[in-house]
């Protein structure tokens, strides 16, 4: 990993309001792709405060922080993401489960899924099996994808699955994702597969939606 984009990594994790700012712009300005900028420097970085949090020494208001300079990184590396494409591999509905206010790993999956050629339907955070259903409906989706990361609401997921079954839209396949979720959580909770990171949310999509032909 270049130097450059460690920076952005370190101001990310130290939450330097000053840092970040030109830390993202000598990247752009050396060359590094606005992808690698987000997975090694804005993404590792926040991983940091997470751990930090965790360890006592960030408190609520620096995870609040974090989420905020890391939409201000985004929305300096949106122009420099890869344009939109013209065909479409299927529609997919995206949501982080309710009680369950992350956003920020959903809308990199939903950023990266809409430059593979997805329609992604966004519906946000804390969301309800029902407005999921009605949004499966709604589009003739072709999966759904949610996110993840309080082990306090994974059983959400579960939710979601039998609100789909009892709808009858039990063969739209349902993958998971986020810091607490996992394949074998996915077996358990009746999801049809797991996404560790953004990049391999689009080949799980694709053999999902591919798969029902
Ligand atoms: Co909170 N938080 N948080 N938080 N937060 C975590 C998740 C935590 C692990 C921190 C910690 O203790 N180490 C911990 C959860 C512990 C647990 O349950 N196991 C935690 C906690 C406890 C809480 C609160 C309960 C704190 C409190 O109030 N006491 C509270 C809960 C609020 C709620 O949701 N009801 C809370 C609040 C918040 C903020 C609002 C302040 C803020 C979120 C801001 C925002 O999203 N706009 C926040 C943040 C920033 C974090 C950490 C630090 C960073 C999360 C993040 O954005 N990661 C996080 C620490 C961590 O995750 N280790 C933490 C970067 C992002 C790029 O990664 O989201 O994993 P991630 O997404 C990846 C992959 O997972 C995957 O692709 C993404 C890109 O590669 N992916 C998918 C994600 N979703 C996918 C969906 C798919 C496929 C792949 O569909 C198929």
């Amino acid at each position: 990993m270049s130097d450059t984009v460690t920076a952005v990594a370190r101001a990310m994790a130290e939450l330097d309001l000053d840092g970040l700012a030109p830390a993202v712009e000598a990247c752009l300005a050396a060359g590094v792709p606005a992808w690698e900028i987000v997975r090694d420097g804005l993404s590792a970085g926040i991983l940091d405060v997470g751990g930090r949090f965790e360890g006592g020494e960030y408190y609520l208001a620096d995870l609040v922080l974090a989420g905020e300079l890391f939409t201000q990184g985004m929305e300096r590396l949106e122009p420099h993401l890869s344009d939109e494409p013209r065909e479409t591999r299927g529609t997919v509905v995206l949501a982080t489960v309710k009680g369950d206010v992350h956003d920020i790993g959903k809308s990199i999956v939903a950023r990266m899924l809409t430059a593979s050629g997805f329609h992604v339907i966004d519906l946000g955070v804390d969301v309800a099996g029902e407005r999921i259903v009605a949004a499966v409906r709604e589009h003739k989706a072709g999966a759904v994808g949610l996110s993840s990361l309080l082990t306090t609401t994974v059983e959400r997921i579960r939710d979601v699955v039998t609100a789909l079954d009892r709808a009858r839209f039990g063969d739209v396949p349902v993958a998971i994702g986020g810091a607490c979720t996992s394949q074998q959580l996915a077996d358990e909770l009746g999801a049809d597969g797991y996404a560790p990171d953004a990049a391999s949310a689009i080949t799980l999509f694709q053999s999902l939606i591919g798969s029902r032909g």
